[in-house]
This record gives C-alpha cells, structure tokens and sequence, in this order.
C-alpha cells in the first residue's frame, strides 16, 4: 500500500494535520494510532478529575471552535467527545487505523518516500506526520526494591480504572499537573493516602463556572462574539508570557500564589514543604483550588524526604519512616525529551531521529529536521508552552506543514528537508531568547530539560511570535532532496 501521507497519532495534532490537508485537497493519507480509539492524550489519561488546565474556549480549533463546552476548564472526557466530533464531521474516521503501533519508519531514498513497518505489516508514503505527542510514554521510576512490591502499582497514564482504591493504603509518587488533579479526588475514598513529592509546585487559584444554556446557544448563534471572546482571552494570556521573562512580574504572581497557600493550608509545617524554592514559572504552574485542602486532611501525609527502598508492602522513605502500601500511583510524567518515535524513524543517513538528536532536539520552525526529509514533527521540539494553549502552537505548526507541502507541489518536488544553515538559525535564535526567560534563571530543574540540562521543549517567546516564526514558509530554508542523496 502506498499513500501521498502518513500520520501517526489521532490525537489534537494529527487530527488538525488531517483537517488542513482535506482543506488542501489531499485525501490520500492514513491515521495510524497504537490505541483503540482516536483522541491521543485525552483518551488515554483516565484518571479521576482529569482536565484542561488552559480555558475551554482556547482548547479548540480555530476552524472548529465550540460553542458548547460546558465550563470554563473542560474535563477529559467532553475534550475528547469534541475530537470525535471534529473527526465525523470532517469523515477523518476512515482514514483511521486503530491497535496498530509504528515500528520503524525508513527513508527510501530511491523511491524518495518513508518505508513504514507497523504491527500490521508495511506501507509506504511520500510524507511522514509524526503526531504522537511528547507526553505520550510515561516515565516510571525503577525504585529501589520495586520488585519486592506485594501490592499493585501503576501510572496515572495508565490509570487502572478496575481498581478499586477505596480503603486502601495508597502511595502517589510525584506532585505535578498530573497528581494534583486527583488527588482531591481519590483522597475522600482511601483509607491513607502517602503523598511522597520531591519538588513542591507553585498552584494558583482555578476560577472556573459552568456555563449556562443561555449562554451556549448565544456562542452558537453568534460565533463571532465566541471568536471575540477567544481573542480577548488569547491576549490576557499573552500577556502573561511578560512573567517568565521580568523577575519582579514573576514575584508579584508568586505572591499571589503564596496567599493561596497560606488561606487554604493553616499548619505552617505542611505550609513550609509545599512552598517550592524556586522562581514562579519555572516549573509548570498549576491550577486547583482542591489540592491544598486534599492534602490537608488527617488521612495525607507529605512525605517529603525522598524514597530509599520499596520492601514488601512497605515504602521506606529517606528519613526511615515507612509507610504501609496497598496501592503505588506512578505520577511521575512522561519521557518527554526522549520520545520513543525518535527511536524508530530512520532518516536519509540511515540513523534515528533519536541519533540525531542527541544530545539535544533540534528542528527547523520546531517542526522539520535536517537530514530527515518529507517529515513533520508536530508538536516539535521547542514548540511547547507554560501559559497559552497549546493548540494554537500546533495550528502554527500545522500552517508550516501545508506550506511545505504547497512548495512541493507547486514546484513538483517530491522530497524537501530545510538546510543546515536554515535550522541552525532557528535553533541559534531559540538559544538567545532562552537565557532571558525563568527557565534558566528560575532555579529549578524540570521535565522541560534534556539529559544535558538543555530546554528542548519550550519556546522562549510570546506565541504570536511563533507563529509569526513558523506559520509561514521561506522556501529558501528548503533543499530539495535528489535520488542520489542517500549516503553519508
Ligand atoms: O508529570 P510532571 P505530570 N521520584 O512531570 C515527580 C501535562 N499535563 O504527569 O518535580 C520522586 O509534571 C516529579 O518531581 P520533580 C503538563 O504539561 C497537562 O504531572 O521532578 N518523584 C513531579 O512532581 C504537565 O507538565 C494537564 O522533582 C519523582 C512528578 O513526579 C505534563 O503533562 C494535566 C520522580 C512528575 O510531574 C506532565 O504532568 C496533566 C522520582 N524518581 C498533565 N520522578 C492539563 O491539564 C518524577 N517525580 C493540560
């Protein structure tokens, strides 16, 4: 089987890749996805309380906003019914292969095209979407003595929804964006819940409503007054990007944040171990008004002193306390500079895109890569966010796609790679901006780092200026690629 396109992954980006290529009059093109059903993050992540912590009405599509949400920060299950729903009304069903996983994807470059090897056998196509997400495989520590583990442990990605969690002795390893939205939800059911966190969060007050039918149909008669609404927002929240470049900007949200510990934790010790020491910002800053108060309860205790050893049914914490354990909950992120995809996607040289990367990601407009033509990395490297949504990034880098794809035809190449020149640029411009943000100046080490301690996932900027970066094409950053350019 052979297709003009390949894209891997249903989820926010190969959706919107797919609707942008119907728009471009190319329908030739498969959707190969490892789950069972479309909808990428927002339907793997099962776990309880699972939602957008970005406004709903930043979380959609431009070309398909969505007069309908229920409330302010939309939960998983009503994101991933507006992905169905974008997907039957743009037919993107058929082009859908579900259980089925990318096992190695090879340039040929004879034939000028991606030779891909699935679970299911081989195919090939001219252009290659990888639109599998960087917080797709989750990380799972390798704890000291796990193997000795009587109870039952899993990762909030792979949320054991058989489980029943009620009265039982419950350890959360990791307080991130993950933990913190269900927690408050399992905490009222367990019988003791260890909360072991390595690196308290700055969590700032969530002011969400439901919104009224009135309302609903109002956006639905009137669309434009839900684009003008989605705009103003858009522009708050731009705005906000000022925080992670101007320190006193940062101190004044961080007092914010402190005055929501304070008014909802009374007891200084615990309020002491959930204060991070740390610039605002550097990590992810999160939203909920229900973590502080979950973890307040007689039944949770902070551990803060790090894990020596899991034994039996027991966790043995730094300081020696040990803790009795029924239940391990992994909330300890995804390998999100180390995506497994890297691994298996072979380019013109023959070696990974993994190789290539090492020891940092690198792309040009975070979305093509030297030496690996006809494909598009969407979300890329350095294309992620700490204030806005990330969908407008990904539109971006979706417009980037089309336009490469537009340039192709248009002047009836069949494969492109942007130059080396062209990428250096890109990335030279992102490694100036970085050292002015609180990423670097924040103090903290987090997910958004490599190995190497380098930030390969966020953009040091507004997001206007991404896409103003990226959204549109320079055909002089391109090479077409010959036959003969396959060896070294
Ligand atoms: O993962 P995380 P997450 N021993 O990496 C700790 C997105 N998201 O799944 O900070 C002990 O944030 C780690 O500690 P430290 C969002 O972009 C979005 O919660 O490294 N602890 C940390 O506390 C988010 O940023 C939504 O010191 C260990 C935690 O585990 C991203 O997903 C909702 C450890 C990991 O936190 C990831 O969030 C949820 C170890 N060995 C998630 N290793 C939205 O609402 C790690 N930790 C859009």
């Amino acid at each position: 089987m052979h297709v003009r396109v390949a894209i891997i992954g249903t989820g926010f980006s190969g959706i919107g890749a797919a609707v942008r290529l119907l728009d471009e009059g190319i329908d030739d093109f498969v959707m190969i996805e490892r789950d069972s059903g479309l909808g990428g993050t927002w339907r793997v992540n099962r776990y309880p309380g699972c939602a957008c912590d970005i406004p709903s009405r930043l979380y959609s599509f431009s070309f398909a906003q969505n007069p309908s949400w229920s409330q302010g920060y939309s939960e998983a299950p009503e994101i991933l019914a507006y992905l169905e729903r974008v997907a039957d009304e743009r037919g993107l069903r058929r082009h859908m292969r579900f259980d089925e996983q990318l096992e190695r994807a090879g340039w040929d470059a004879q034939g000028q095209r991606w030779q891909l090897e699935t679970s299911r056998g081989a195919l090939s196509a001219d252009i290659l979407i990888a639109a599998t997400g960087p917080l797709s495989e989750p990380s799972e520590p390798r704890l000291p003595g796990i193997g000795t583990f009587t109870g039952h442990a899993f990762h909030s990605a792979r949320w054991d929804t058989e489980h029943d969690l009620r009265d039982r002795r419950v350890a959360v390893i990791g307080t991130g964006a993950s933990a913190i939205q269900f927690v408050p939800e399992i905490q009222p059911l367990v019988r003791s819940l260890s909360l072991f966190q390595r690196t308290p969060a700055w969590i700032v007050p969530r002011y969400n409503r439901r919104y009224g039918r009135r309302e609903r149909e109002l956006f639905r008669a009137v669309p434009t007054l839900m684009s003008l609404v989605r705009g103003t927002m858009y522009g708050v929240r731009e705005l906000q990007f000022l925080s992670f470049r101007h320190r006193a900007l940062a101190a004044a949200m961080q007092r914010m944040s402190e005055r929501h510990l304070e008014a909802q934790v009374s007891d200084p010790t615990l309020r002491a171990a959930l204060t991070p020491g740390y610039t605002f910002g550097c990590k992810r800053i999160l939203v909920s008004n229900e973590f502080y108060p979950a973890v307040s309860r007689p039944n949770v205790r902070v551990v803060t002193s790090g894990i020596r050893e899991v034994r039996g049914h027991e966790i043995v914490a730094l300081d020696g306390s040990a803790h009795e354990i029924d239940t391990i909950i992994f909330a300890t992120g995804f390998k999100a500079t180390d995506p497994p995809l890297a691994r298996v996607v072979h380019g013109r040289h023959g070696d990974s895109l993994h190789e290539a990367w090492s020891p940092n990601m690198r792309a040009h407009a975070s979305t093509t890569v030297h030496g690996f033509p006809n494909l598009f990395v969407i979300p890329g490297p350095n294309s992620g966010l700490g204030h806005t949504s990330l969908i407008y990034m990904i539109e971006s880098q979706i417009a980037h796609a089309i336009g490469v794809i537009r340039m192709m035809r248009d002047r009836g190449i069949a494969a492109v790679e942007p130059t080396a020149a062209a990428q250096e640029r890109y990335v030279r411009r992102i490694d100036r901006e970085m050292p002015r943000t609180v990423w670097a100046f924040g103090g903290c080490s987090s997910w958004y780092q490599d190995a190497t301690g380098h930030n390969s996932t966020l953009w040091p900027d507004f997001s206007f200026r991404f896409r103003q970066a990226v959204a549109t094409v320079r055909p002089d950053d391109y090479a077409a690629v010959s036959p003969d350019r396959s060896g070294r």
